[in-house]
């Protein structure tokens, strides 16, 4: 009787194995590098998972990434800190006092810019197709 309900167990392990392969498969198949999904594009963006994201959330990201880069924490990323997310002219526009260096405030200034730009219908949040335009690119550039 006992060896019977482990060989039902095991059955019932391997199927589900079976099934989260099977899931597995799919979701590969479905994320090719070049075309995330959508499930990619908002992945740690989309906080309160309403599906799209808003500009407190990317300010929240955006945050998080400025500190990240910011290695001596001074409190400012200095073009080398920047590591290629800023081109030299997107910096100089970004940078009003133009001491070379963005603040905090001045890259998150670019990222709210961004945000309306790729807030094509105006309705104060980025579906995934929002994100997907290449001023949404532009802006989760900054946010990753
Ligand atoms: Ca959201
Ligand atoms: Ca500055
Ligand atoms: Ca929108």
């Amino acid at each position: 009787m006992g060896s019977k309900t482990e060989d039902g167990d095991k059955r019932m392990i391997s199927r589900r194995t079976a099934i989260l392969a099977a899931i597995g498969v799919v979701f590969a198949a479905s994320t090719p590098g070049f075309a995330a999904s959508d499930y990619e594009l908002l992945k740690g963006l989309d906080t309160d998972r309403d599906g799209t994201v808003d500009l407190d959330e990317a300010t929240k990201a955006a945050s998080a990434v400025f500190e990240m880069m910011d290695r001596d924490r001074d409190g400012m990323l200095t073009r080398h800190e920047l590591s290629g997310r800023l081109s030299v002219r997107e910096l100089k526009a970004a940078d009003p006092d133009h001491d070379g260096t963005l603040s905090k405030e001045e890259y998150l200034a670019v990222v709210a810019k961004r945000f309306q730009a790729a807030d094509t219908d105006a309705d104060g949040t980025l579906t995934a197709g929002e994100l997907r335009s290449k001023a949404g690119r532009a802006l989760l550039r900054l946010l990753k």
